[in-house]
């Protein structure tokens, strides 16, 4: 009884499944809106599903969807025993719903299209973790590549006019033959989850010219912010320097950070600047500078346009936290310390700050990442909010906040 107790209270909020509708009752929902509907323009008093919305992107998508429209959302969620709706918790708005529904389950997808006629379809579902895409080759082909086909045969027959974004990756470029690359770049992917993005993208584009469907796929290079999962290395580091804060500040010995490929490159930005580009790419008729009627709905890449190693986001979240280290050694030797100065002044129970564990190493690994999303600021006018600086910082300081500093 106890332990059900905990799980049940687990991040403070009761588990209510209640408040995850089955498809009838998310239909007459939906009926009821679509009755009220005072606008025949394809963007407003839409219905849109949005799936992936215990995730990053999903959930600052919702956010952005109610701010910014006057839609209503079905946000998809998959039966898990435990608790994992917390990026969703702040969410309070009648026109925000939790549906059953699980990408990997063909009747699923189809039902939630047929009853529910969405006029937008945001597929951020997936197994998006690069590194398990090795040891779960065949769910992560299932629910990234093949779900994409049954969303796009499930709106062919029933909801022909629904738009639909499938969330691409930068993954696909892989092993990249030129920097930095734009939207002509080749897909030479190096993981299973790579291989897997590029494929949806060709059926994407197939459905897109054989059926006439409004479906796109963009490249979305690295984006992060404080919902991030915890073990992508951004939020892996930011976690790893509030820990260290909390021990620094309390004088309790504390153990390194434990990363891989620490030379690797990569190119950040911030989710929730990608969020509002995925809605204007989805409405591109109302928000492309350019946009005659004979124009073709185009994808894009969206990239912050600048390339960090994973060491310079080491040093810059430490720094955030008023901690500077040194890297030092080489190969699985390199460490990253508290430099004599900082430990004198914050007197430290311990030097180490980060060590390279071989384990957290890639059987293939992407080595160097760096967009060119010229072609998406210059046709719908757009620049982002946040910069690597600003967006380690917002990591940084949430972080710290959790740990109560
Ligand atoms: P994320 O935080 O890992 O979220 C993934 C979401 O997919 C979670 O809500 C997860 O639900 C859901 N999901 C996984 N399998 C499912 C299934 N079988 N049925 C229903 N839902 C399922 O990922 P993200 O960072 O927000 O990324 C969103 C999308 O963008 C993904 O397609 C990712 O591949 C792509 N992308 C992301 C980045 C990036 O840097 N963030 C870059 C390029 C592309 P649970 O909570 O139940 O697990
Ligand atoms: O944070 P990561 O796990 O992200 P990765 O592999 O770049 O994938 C993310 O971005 C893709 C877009 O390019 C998305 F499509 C995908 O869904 C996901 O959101 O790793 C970033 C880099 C890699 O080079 C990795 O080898 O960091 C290196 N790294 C070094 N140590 C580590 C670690 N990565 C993780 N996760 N954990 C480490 O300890």
């Amino acid at each position: 009884m106890q332990s059900k107790n905990i799980t049940d209270t687990l991040y403070g909020k009761k588990i209510d499944t209640a408040n995850i509708l089955n498809i009838s009752d998310a239909k007459l929902i939906r009926n009821k809106f679509v009755g009220q509907k005072n606008s025949t323009e394809h963007f407003s008093n839409s219905v849109i599903v949005v799936t992936g919305v215990t995730g990053q992107d999903g959930s600052y998508m919702v956010d952005y969807l109610l701010k910014n429209t006057n839609a209503l959302i079905f946000g998809g969620v998959r039966r898990l025993s435990v608790y994992n709706h917390h990026n969703l918790s702040h969410v309070k708005n009648d026109r925000f719903h939790l549906v059953n529904f699980d990408l990997t389950d063909s009747h699923a997808i189809s039902s939630i299209i047929e009853n529910l006629k969405p006029d937008y379809f945001i597929n951020f579902a997936a197994q998006s973790f690069v590194a398990s895409s090795w040891d779960f080759a065949r769910q992560t082909w299932q629910t990234n590549s093949t779900s994409v086909l049954d969303i796009l045969e499930s709106i062919r027959h029933h909801q022909p006019k629904c738009r639909f974004y499938n969330a691409g990756s930068s993954e696909e470029f892989g092993n990249v033959s030129y920097s930095p690359q734009d939207e002509l770049h080749p897909l030479r992917p190096r993981s299973p989850y790579g291989a897997s993005k590029a494929a949806a993208r060709q059926i994407v584009k197939v459905y897109r010219e054989s059926y006439n469907l409004y479906a796109i796929q963009s490249w979305l290079f690295n984006h992060e912010g404080p919902r991030r999962g915890e073990e992508f290395v951004t939020r892996k580091i930011t976690k790893g320097v509030a820990r260290i804060a909390y021990c620094v500040q309390n004088k309790i010995p504390f153990s390194p950070i434990e990363l891989g490929n620490v030379n690797a490159k990569r190119d950040w930005s911030d989710s929730e600047d990608f969020v509002e580009c995925v809605w204007m790419m989805l409405n591109q008729e109302k928000y492309r500078v350019d946009f005659d009627s004979n124009m073709e709905i185009q994808e894009y890449v969206l990239s912050s346009n600048e390339t960090h190693t994973i060491k310079e986001f080491v040093e810059l979240a430490f720094k955030t936290a008023g901690i500077e280290g040194v890297w030092h050694g080489e190969g699985l030797n390199e460490e990253f310390s508290v430099t004599t100065q900082s430990a004198n002044e914050l007197n430290v129970p311990s030097s180490v700050l980060v060590k390279i564990n071989p384990n957290f190493y890639r059987p293939a690994e992407v080595e160097l990442l760096l967009g060119n999303s010229s072609g998406f600021r210059r046709d719908f006018d757009w620049k982002p909010k946040s910069d690597f600086y600003s967006l380690i910082k917002k990591m940084v300081v949430s972080d710290l906040k959790d740990a109560g500093l």
